[in-house]
């Protein structure tokens, strides 16, 4: 009660003060010729500063960027044959932003200072020029039309299938919120599948047409192996809303549409044992077991069990969201030798022998 009195009290105070207030401003009006609601030079000169400030402040947060967080590698670990034309793209692109962002926001910042109202400077009736016009045209134009259409070819040779490298067949398919993987098996051919044949109670999760020849063979799994070196062409389907096959170590990324097949082919280049070893990702997962440590620390006084250590792994992510447990939604991938893959599959259970 004590409580609510003081709040009561602290509020009538302040409302009271800031009607004094409003009544101090009301009456200084009439006699304040100043204040006339025109900018005077010195208000003009305070913007004019602020302005500069503001730009010495972009500069200064943009350089403090570069100097605590500009080595990290996020332009370097791509682990697909087709990954670096994408880090080029992206690079470029960063790099023309970055120009002319940075000249821009100086002649923005610099000319608000230089021609601030000033009392009796007049700005210069300036209609227009023509060649001024054409410059700052012509100029985006160039450079826009040379980046797209370079990322035009870029884009269509990565999204262009080569069928004589007879990739390995793998379906990815999403469901909220799991990701499944089915491989083509021993004829490299996926058997025909629809949402309408799903059998929970025959586990045929992925309702995979049985009469089909080429779906017996079918191996489904809930971890991506793929072969360091060898072609893989994904046939991505989702089977209730959309999803986004997003594999970022591969640069790959492709919608999941309910009642449609969508495709992505990449080659891996680098095994996951071969990512682990690089001295960047040793870096890395050392830095992110130091704060699981940290964390661990907290837990375990709590009474609570500790944080298992990161092991890095590649990831197929979805990335639309999706519902309430998209951020779960995730598979590991495993780039291994040829070796390593055929002792892999050769555990796994064929679509045929999997039915119950
Ligand atoms: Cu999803």
């Amino acid at each position: 009660m004590t409580a609510l009195l003081t709040i009561i009290i602290v509020l009538f105070v302040a409302v009271a003060i800031w009607q004094m207030v409003k009544i101090f401003d009301l009456a200084q009006v009439s006699n304040d010729t100043t204040n006339n609601g025109i900018a005077t030079d010195y208000d003009n000169k305070i913007n004019g500063y602020l302005m500069i400030a503001f730009l010495a402040f972009i500069y200064i947060i943009t350089i403090i960027c570069f100097v605590y967080w500009g080595d990290l590698p996020l332009m370097s670990n791509a682990a697909s044959e087709h990954g670096a034309e994408i880090d080029n793209l992206m690079i470029i692109s960063m790099i023309l932003i970055f120009f002319v962002q940075t000249v821009t926001q100086f002649l923005l910042h610099y000319f608000a200072y230089k021609y601030r109202g000033v009392t009796g400077r007049k700005a210069l009736y300036f209609a227009d020029n023509n060649t001024l016009e054409a410059v700052w045209t012509i100029i985006p134009v160039i450079t826009l039309a040379g980046l797209i259409i370079y990322g035009l070819f870029t884009w269509t040779s990565i999204m262009n299938i080569d069928e004589d490298s007879d990739p390995m067949v793998v379906e990815l398919y999403a469901q909220q919120f799991a990701w499944t993987a089915r491989y083509a098996g021993q004829d490299n051919v996926l058997g025909m599948a629809n949402v309408r044949l799903i059998d929970i109670d025959k586990a045929n999760v992925l309702g995979i047409d049985e009469a089909d020849p080429n779906a017996s063979d079918d191996i489904i799994v809930k971890e991506l192996h793929l072969v360091v070196g060898q072609p893989v062409v994904f046939h991505i389907r989702s089977q209730d809303v959309l999803h986004s096959a997003y594999m970022p170590h591969f640069r790959a990324q492709m919608n999941c549409v309910p009642g449609m097949i969508t495709k992505f082919a990449f080659t891996p280049s680098v095994t996951t044992k071969d990512m682990r070893e690089r001295p960047d990702m040793i870096d890395k997962v050392q830095n992110i077991n130091n704060i699981r440590a940290e964390k661990s620390k907290d837990l375990t006084a709590k009474g609570e069990e500790a944080l298992d250590p990161y092991e890095f792994h590649y990831l197929l992510l979805c990335n639309k969201i999706c519902g309430k447990s998209h951020y779960n939604m995730q598979m590991n991938i495993i780039v291994e030798t040829q070796e390593e893959y055929d002792a892999w599959i050769a555990e796994q259970k064929t679509f045929k022998e999997s039915l119950k």
